[in-house]
């Protein structure tokens, strides 16, 4: 693929340093370490979109890859895994504390989805934030080759791409946020907003998912910067140029659709529905335990269609799997104990010996055992408040191994602007989500197969190879400086 072009070599370890031509720099490294029963040490890809995302990438580019290995107050030597140089960047617990959980989570992330939880603002926070993204800025100019290129990824990384390029002039840098960009009237809340702008312009390209988000990103910058903003082009006073553009992010799709196919997931599929004692339609909803998802909207409108007798508690399951998340974030726990809450609320008030309407996993799973469930499933339930893509719409319209099975999708999720042929609803419209619950597990075969066709098409020819490619190919034509 393209990407390839903008590598030179693979990266060296000389003397415990590392030299690349191309380098990722995340908040996580795409590696969690596991402590094996006779005391040694095991390295395993960690879950979540954003390595889902860029392992594949990283892999044909033989770059590195600079992030927190996971355990705070720990300094670890880079390493080789699996075909990836691993670059760790120490955090201390009281930077976890107040860079990861409070400015990143605590701040970003709830301003960045609509304000769907209040944000907080400490000082205490952004020092930390502005500490631990100067680490990271540093990490990778030490391992970066003359020329070479950098990608940051997302909100926790923003003030990276400036402090970069005032180091290393010479690199070429990406920025990729996977996160929504809000409208001005939401950011500029932000005590910091002036030093997250010039922090994001300090890349050469700035990618966002969805078209409206770079233009919101334009916007500010027409409001609140003095520098020349035509279309997706952005020039400073110092006549650096960045560019603020969409590339909606997307899934390895063949390889999940392979995986899926294959026949001990298949079998594991058969043996999840002979489970669940054979229901006729089961939903699915595969999630971070989040408040952005819309988890409890959707649990409420299916608690309500059993208790109104729309849909038959003999014929019908749906499994919610809540992989943990965030959970020394307050939201978080509150969100959790809420949910418990309501799964038993709504099984206490539907449920009869020997079976339950919601059956509520709250752990995470093997990818194997994810596309047992997104095969075994009907309808897959995908309902946020706010989302910058939503990476399990796709992988469900991936491993389908027909034109079956039924797609309800968030107007709010990034993943709406390309899967226009989902059963789309609104998260905040709880009459809204019933009712399409309902149509799409009663459809007629012919209309879920049609939707069901347009989605493939487009999980398919727009996978994350392509997402990668496009990103890369249109950084690669910037001019530095
Ligand atoms: C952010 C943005 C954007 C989940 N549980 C398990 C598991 N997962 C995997 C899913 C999927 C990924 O995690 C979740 O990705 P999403 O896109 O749905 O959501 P976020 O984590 O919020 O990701 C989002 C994404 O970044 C990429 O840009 O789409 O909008 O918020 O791949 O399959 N995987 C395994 N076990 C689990 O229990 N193996």
């Amino acid at each position: 693929m393209a990407a390839t072009t903008t590598t030179s070599g693979s990266p060296t370890d000389q003397g415990g340093e590392v030299s690349a031509s191309f380098v990722v720099v995340a908040n996580r490294l795409p590696v969690d370490r596991v402590q094996n029963p006779d005391g040694t040490v095991d390295w395993r890809t960690s879950p979540g979109g954003l390595v889902t995302a860029l392992e594949p990438v990283m892999r044909a580019n033989e770059g590195a890859w600079v992030g927190w290995h996971g355990a705070p107050d720990e300094v670890l030597d880079p390493f080789e895994e699996d075909g990836i140089t691993i670059v760790p960047v120490p955090l201390s617990t009281d930077e976890v504390a107040d860079y990861y959980e409070g400015f990143s989570n605590g701040t970003l992330w709830p301003l960045y989805h609509d304000v769907v939880a209040p944000p907080a603002f400490h000082r205490v926070w952004w020092d930390a934030y502005v500490r631990v993204n100067r680490r990271f800025a540093e990490r990778a100019a030490q391992v970066s080759d003359q020329g070479a290129t950098v990608w940051v990824q997302d909100y926790q990384l923003q003030l990276v791409p400036q402090m970069l390029r005032m180091m290393r002039p010479d690199l070429r840098i990406g920025f990729f946020l996977h996160i929504p960009f809000p409208p001005v009237e939401l950011f500029q809340q932000l005590p910091w907003r002036r030093e997250i702008t010039e922090g994001l312009l300090g890349a050469d390209l700035i990618g966002f998912q969805l078209p409206g988000a770079a233009q919101n990103f334009a916007r500010l910058v027409r409001q609140r910067v003095s520098a020349e903003v035509r279309r997706d082009q952005i020039t400073l006073g110092d006549g650096h140029v960045a560019r603020a553009r969409a590339y909606p992010i997307s899934i390895d799709s063949r390889s999940f659709h392979e995986l899926s196919r294959s026949e001990p997931v298949q079998q594991r599929a058969r043996d999840i529905r002979r489970d669940l004692g054979e229901p006729k339609v089961m939903f699915l909803g595969v999630d971070r335990l989040d408040y952005t998802k819309g988890i409890k909207q959707r649990l409420r409108a299916f608690g309500e269609l059993i208790l109104e007798g729309r849909l038959d508690p003999d014929d019908v399951v749906f499994v919610q799997i809540a992989t943990p998340s965030r959970e020394r974030v307050e939201e978080y726990r509150h969100l959790r104990d809420e949910i418990d809450m309501l799964v038993g609320r709504i099984n206490g008030d539907a449920g009869r010996i020997g079976r339950s309407p919601l059956v509520y996993l709250h752990s995470s799973f093997p990818r194997e055992e994810m596309a047992a469930m997104y095969s075994a499933a009907d309808v897959m339930v995908v309902t946020p408040l706010r989302d910058g893509m939503n990476l399990v719409a796709k992988e469900f319209v991936a491993c389908r191994g027909a034109d079956d099975g039924a797609l309800v999708l968030s107007e709010f999720a990034g993943a709406a602007y390309e899967l226009k042929q989902a059963y789309k609803i609104n998260p905040y419209d709880i009459n809204d989500i019933k009712a399409t619950l309902e149509l799409a597990s009663h459809d007629a075969p012919n209309n879920k197969a049609r939707r069901m066709r347009a989605l493939r098409k487009q999980v398919f020819d727009n996978d994350i190879a392509k997402w990668a490619d496009n990103f890369l190919t249109d950084l690669d034509q910037t001019v530095t400086g």
